[in-house]
């Protein structure tokens, strides 16, 4: 695909799931591990391409992102919209049905089995008592969320909010774990309603700034949790990081992770994988002839970290503006959850058309 030309909507509804279903795959076997370089991610990437007659070649698993991610594509579906009580069953019921270790935040399978080991009469309840009652600000919020923004395609940001703010609340009800989720479902809400080309980077960064600033004078002015001790506090200071970096050409990992962070905190997640869509939307040294969709794959994972969520997060969002074509049929077929993931993407952009 020619980088000018947009992709159509429903592509860029299949780019977004396919998007954030790769890198979930790609990211996972990365997943902290002690040394992640880019020629490590280039040989793994060039293994997958490889010929699938040879016997090593195997599907790549998915983990929570995208297991959950699935549950709430499936519940806006059947409800078409937000039903708090059938999202969480079904939440519970994938977790506990699972084969295969999806690799579950440390706390947040104690909420799975609140819900079905007592009556709830209150759904949102177990979440609010994670961490002696501050709350979840993991990146589980912010991980599945980029169907609230296929859903809510036609809406302004004040209704994507609404959705996203009740769907974190099931698990995650710290303020930064709510507005982390938020602004990853407006990175991708905003990508997938940008149409031009190239890319408005500093009119995107504007946009989830002035938000975000928004959003925090609202939410750290009216309560009293305070965001943990980082030398980054809030999400409008690290996208105003993000800002200097990009106009920067000697920026080193280690600054960047530093400054952003890599880690399962939202705060600690999420701003680094809009840098890395961002910045793969320019040339990367080491992964020319790839194109922007496969170098933010490429770099994301490359940074180390948690791996999975920070590709899975800045997959949604290029896949959004790039659509599926830019997603190699290779690395596609190579990952758990292809075709539901592609029913799932056909059957929200079939819900948005007629509503
Ligand atoms: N205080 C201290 N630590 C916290 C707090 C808090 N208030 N909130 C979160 N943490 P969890 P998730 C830390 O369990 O967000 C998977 O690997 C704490 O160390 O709510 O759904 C996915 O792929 C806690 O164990 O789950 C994602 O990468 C951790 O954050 C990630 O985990 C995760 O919070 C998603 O996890
Ligand atoms: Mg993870």
């Amino acid at each position: 695909m020619a980088e000018s030309q947009l992709a159509s909507l429903a592509s860029r509804f299949r780019g977004c799931l396919i998007g954030a279903l790769v890198g979930d795959c790609f990211g996972e076997p990365f997943e902290f591990l002690g040394r992640v370089t880019l020629e490590s991610v280039k040989t793994f990437v060039h293994h997958v391409e490889a010929d699938k007659s040879k016997k090593d070649t195997k599907i790549l698993h998915y983990t929570d992102d995208t297991e959950m991610r699935l549950s709430i594509e499936a519940s806006l579906l059947k409800h078409k919209g937000f039903n708090a009580e059938d999202m969480a069953n079904r939440f519970a019921k994938e977790y506990f049905a699972s084969k295969i270790d999806r690799n579950y935040g440390a706390h947040v399978t104690k909420i799975f089995s609140d819900w079905s080991s007592k009556h709830m009469e209150d759904v949102f309840l177990p979440a609010s008592q994670q961490f002696n009652g501050t709350g979840s600000y993991g990146n589980g919020g912010g991980m599945r969320i980029a169907p609230a923004a296929l859903f809510m395609y036609k809406e302004n940001s004040h209704k994507l909010k609404e959705l996203s703010d009740k769907i974190t609340r099931l698990t995650h009800t710290h303020k930064l774990g709510i507005l982390g989720a938020y602004l990853q479902a407006l990175a991708v809400h905003l990508a997938l309603n940008t149409a031009e080309s190239p890319f408005p980077t500093d009119k995107f960064l504007q946009e989830l700034t002035e938000s975000m600033i928004y959003h925090e004078e609202e939410t750290f002015g009216k309560y009293s949790q305070k965001p943990p001790s980082d030398s980054l506090k809030l999400y409008s200071q690290k996208l105003n990081a993000i800002k200097e970096f990009l106009a920067r050409s000697d920026v080193e990992k280690k600054e960047l992770v530093k400054t952003l962070g890599h880690d399962v905190t939202a705060l600690g997640s999420i701003p680094i994988s809009i840098y890395a869509f961002l910045r793969a939307l320019s040339e990367i040294n080491g992964l020319e002839g790839r194109n922007p969709y496969e170098r933010t794959i490429m770099y994301a994972i490359s940074l180390g970290g948690d791996t999975d969520t920070i590709a899975t997060m800045a997959g949604a969002i290029a896949g959004a503006y790039w659509g599926e074509e830019a997603i190699p049929q290779k690395w596609q077929k190579n990952c758990e959850g292809l075709s539901v993931t592609q029913k799932h993407a056909d059957n929200l952009y079939d819900y948005v058309k007629k509503h």
